[in-house]
Parts: C-alpha cells; structure tokens; sequence
C-alpha cells in the first residue's frame, strides 16, 4: 500500500465471522481488497470494498479460474519491504502492498465427501489454485505480511494491529498454521486423487493431513515431550471419536488418557444394548450390558474392581441423573466402603443434573462428551522406519458368521454370549481370551505371550460362573490336548469362539467333541489383534 495506506486482502469460502473482521480492520483504517463472493457478502455487511478487478484492471475469467492470479497482487504480497529495488518496481508499476492477507480454501474435502458424492469434475473444480498461492506467498513474507485461514484468529489479528509491537513470533506461528492448511489441502486432494486411479483394490493411501490440538505436559513418561494431533481428513462436524470430544470438567488430559479413553470409547460403540465398559491400561477390565444401566455399571466394576479403581468409565448411552449418581457413590465391592474413584468418564450425553452430579465427585476427574467414532477410517501403526496402514476393523458379530465345528449345538443363549465374548475380545491386547455370560465380561486375559496363561486369567477371575460360559479367542488354538482347549473344556466353559485356521483344528474339535462344549470358528475376517 501507499505509506499511511494500509491495504487488507480477504478471500473466503468459509465466511464465518467476515462481519467481525471486515469492520474490525475497516475501524483500524485498512482498505479491504477482495474477491467477487466475499467483496459482496463484505458490502452487505456494510464494509466498503475495492474489488480485486479494479487492482488487475481484469475481470475475474475462466469461470472463476483466475481471479487473484495476477502480478498486481501478488507483487503486492510477495515484495520485500527492506529491498529498495523491489519497492522500487512496485512504484514502477502502480502496485500497492499488503499488509494483512486473509484466506480460507474452496471447501473441497465436504464436498468430496458430502453425501451422495459429487461428479468427478466437480471435484475437479474444487480444488483451489489462486487461494493456495496467495497463502504461501503471503506466509513466505510473513515478516511483512500477516497470514491468516483460520476465523479463530480474527480477534488475535485484531490485538495485535491495535497494538503498537511487533512481533515476528507472532507472524512466525501465523505464517506456519496457514502452510499447515494448505498442506493438509493438498493431502485430501491426492487422497481423493489417489481414489479415482482404480477401483476398490487399491490400498490405503497414507496421507496424515494433521492438525495440532494441543501440546501435552508428557507423552508415555515424564521425559518425553508430546502432543495430539487432530486427524483433519474428518468433516469437522461429524468427526468423531476422542479427538472431537468436549471436555466439561477435570484435570487437563494426558497423553495416556487419550490412549485409554480412546480404547474405552472404540470398545463401548461396539454393544447395541445400553452397555458401561471400564478400561485400565487399554484394556477393557469390566464389560456390561442390559437395559439397566445402573447395574450394567455395578456388573462392569464387580468384574474386576482392583482394577477399574482409577479406571476409564464408557457409556454408550446418556449419562442421566441417576446414573451420574450411582457413578458417584458407588463403593469399591472389594471393601464395601471406599468410593470408586475413575480418571474419566466419557458418554455420547449428559443430563444437566447428571453433569452437576459428576462434577461434585472429585475436581480432577476429566467428563468428556464425545461423538461416535466415523467407520471406515484408516487405522495406523508405527513400526521402525515407516507405518503399516490398514482399513480399519468395523466388523460386527452381524457381519460374521459363527460355524458351528463341534457336534455339539450351542443354545441360543450361548451364541449370545459368544458374540459378546467375540466383541469383548476385538478390544482387548493379543494374546486375548474373554470368559464371558449373560451380557457381562466374566474375566480376560491379554498380552501373555502363552495362551494357556491368557485363558488362566480369566478362569481364575470367572470362578464359578465360568460353568456354562463364553470362551472367545483372538487366534486359533494350535494345541488342544492338555493345553488351552482341554483346559478351559474341563473347567465348564460351555461355548468356544476362535478364528479356526490352524493346521491341528481337528484337535480343537475332537477335544470339544469329548467335553460335549460347542465349538464355532467365526468364519470370514477375523479381528485378530
Ligand atoms: O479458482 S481459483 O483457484 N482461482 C483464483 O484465482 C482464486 N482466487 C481466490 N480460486 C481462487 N480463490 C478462492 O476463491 C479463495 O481461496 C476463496 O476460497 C474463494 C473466494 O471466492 P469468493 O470471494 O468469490 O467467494
């Protein structure tokens, strides 16, 4: 801009808070420059505009195609104030600078993935070519420029120009945000890309367009540093899943409680009935359903109290009053005296009572409100020098089918049970066994590298109720004889699931056969973990 001319460029699909920002800046004596949609939607607002065309002295062309395209704004973003001979060339050619550029992209990734999908030309159209430009010209010269795509930032913008320092750090974490928006644009576009190349075969495409949530005070231990990113490939109002889920109270979260509350919230969205799981260590250590929720929760502690105590709680349905309550008060089945105490409770709702209810139980514990976790997302792990990536495991016990090997029939309550034993298992750490009965989790165990001791666990902890129960395994069974099969035979279990796949399977039945349990191979992709 002229000196003594301050000249804001705006640009926006997203228009939210324009009004805010158009006479914030129009206040602070900025002439606003701006595209057609956003010129006009500025002059509603009562905001005076200079269109774009009027600097290029060219209309917008090519349907929209080139707007911004053009040396008398981009001159104007990218000269270097400090270089004499680049003010000099603007001079030259009656280009003004700009001291602010404010831009956000065409929406391409809802539209891609709005419902019902759009035409591949339209997805074409969408992609945005002049907004990206004008971005990483202006975070280039940051120094001079203030780069702003988020409207969260409208305000802090607003601060720092009434204000009379300047300060590059300032500009520096602008300029950086605004290249991590057109990083994370680029990445849905060669997603979508990627997906139009070939049909259903082809394999995830790893793209991690990220955002920063937050820093965290630690990762796993004290000495390494950490932070959570938001996976910004969800539509943001549908996303789901821990990372979107409202804090209401509590202490601030810790690295190890994104990791637990994720493991409770994935494992409770999998039980259609009205269901409380409560996990420690990523592990579900208490699995309950029924139509009474209040002790569906009883039954979710009671399944292992040592260690729900300190534990994450998961709903799947609304926190109400009485059950805020129950959770509140109820005392550890160990002593009968001590009240539970929990790290988190995490629901899809929460009554206001019920709210105010939790909050009394104690100031650090973390209520989070969080939406249902979005199918069909890409499931990521790290590994020594890459990621493996897979799509993730949204199978049901509907999508399944559960063979029955033995001669054996289960009864219907036993198929119950093993469905809910086989979903139990899904969440629990390889090597995984769940003993399970009349909708509760009996016992489990995990991450023992011998199976005959993932299966002592449980049957250690389902004692007597084990007779007649659900055993669900996450892998075949490669010994049967004197090993788990027989093992958990000769204790009572009533009904084996496992994938079946192994080569002594023959074993596992005839030892079945023997006992008179039911045994069932769960037929098709099985969730091995
Ligand atoms: O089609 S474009 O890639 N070509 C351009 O020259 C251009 N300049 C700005 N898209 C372009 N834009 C985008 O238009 C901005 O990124 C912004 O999202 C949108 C604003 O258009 P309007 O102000 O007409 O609503």
């Amino acid at each position: 801009s002229a000196p003594g001319n301050k000249q804001a460029l705006i640009s926006l699909s997203d228009k939210k808070n324009l009004t805010l920002l158009g006479n914030g800046l129009q206040e602070l004596g900025y002439t606003i420059v701006s595209t057609g949609g956003t010129a006009s939607a500025l002059e509603n607002a009562g905001v005076s505009v200079t269109k774009v065309e009027q600097l290029t002295c060219f209309p917008e062309m090519l349907d929209g195609r080139v707007k911004t395209l053009h040396p008398n704004i981009h001159g104007g973003i990218l000269a270097r104030r400090d270089q004499k001979h680049h003010m000099e060339v603007l001079n030259e050619h009656g280009i003004g600078t700009f001291d602010v550029v404010v831009v956000n992209l065409y929406p391409f990734y809802d539209k891609v993935t709005s419902t019902g999908g759009i035409a591949f030309d339209d997805g074409i159209e969408n992609i945005d070519i002049g907004g990206p430009a004008m971005i990483r010209a202006a975070a280039k010269n940051h120094k001079d420029v203030l780069v702003v795509v988020d409207s969260q930032d409208y305000p802090a913008l607003l601060e720092f120009l009434k204000g009379s320092q300047d300060d590059q750090q300032f500009r520096r974490k602008l300029a950086w945000k605004a290249f991590e928006h057109v990083a994370s644009y680029d990445s849905a576009v060669s997603e979508w890309l990627w997906k139009q190349t070939g049909g259903d075969k082809i394999p995830p495409k790893l793209t991690v367009p990220l955002s920063l949530k937050s820093s965290l005070r630690y990762g796993e231990n004290p000495h390494q540093k950490a932070a959570f990113y938001v996976d910004k490939s969800l539509s943001e109002v549908n996303a789901g899943g821990i990372a979107t889920a409202i804090q209401h109270h509590g202490k601030e979260m810790s690295y190890n409680n994104y990791l637990d509350a994720d493991a409770a919230w994935n494992c409770v969205f999998e039980f259609r009935n009205p269901t409380c799981v409560i996990v420690k260590h990523t592990n579900p250590c208490g699995v309950a359903s029924g139509d009474d929720i209040l002790e569906a929760y009883r039954l979710a502690v009671k399944a292992d109290p040592v260690s729900a105590f300190g534990g994450i709680v998961a709903f799947n349905i609304e926190v109400d009053d009485a059950l805020a309550k129950e959770i509140r008060e109820f005392r550890s089945p160990t002593d009968g005296e001590t009240r539970m105490f929990y790290e988190i409770v995490v629901a899809p709702k929460y009554t206001e009572k019920g709210l105010e209810i939790l909050r009394g139980k104690s100031k650090t514990l973390r209520i989070l409100e969080a939406k249902k976790n979005e199918k069909g997302k890409l499931s990521l792990r790290q590994v020594g020098g890459g990621w493996l990536a897979q799509d993730s495991d949204d199978l049901t016990p509907q999508d399944i089918q559960f063979n029955v090997v033995s001669e054996k029939k289960p009864q219907d309550n036993e198929l119950r049970d093993a469905e809910f034993a086989w979903l139990c298992v899904k969440h629990v750490k390889s090597n995984a066994i769940v003993i399970a009965k009349d909708n509760r989790m009996l016992g489990m165990g995990s991450g023992q590298p011998n199976r005959l001791e993932s299966l002592r666990i449980p049957l250690r902890k389902a004692g007597d109720e084990v007779k007649g129960a659900a055993l669900a395994s996450d892998a075949f069974f490669p010994f049967a004889w004197k090993d788990a099969v027989e093992e958990a035979c000769e204790s009572g279990i009533g009904v084996i699931a496992e994938p079946g796949g192994s080569i002594r399977d023959g074993d596992a039945v005839d030892c079945c056969n023997k006992y008179g349990v039911s045994l069932l191979f769960t037929k098709g992709k099985s969730s091995c973990g």
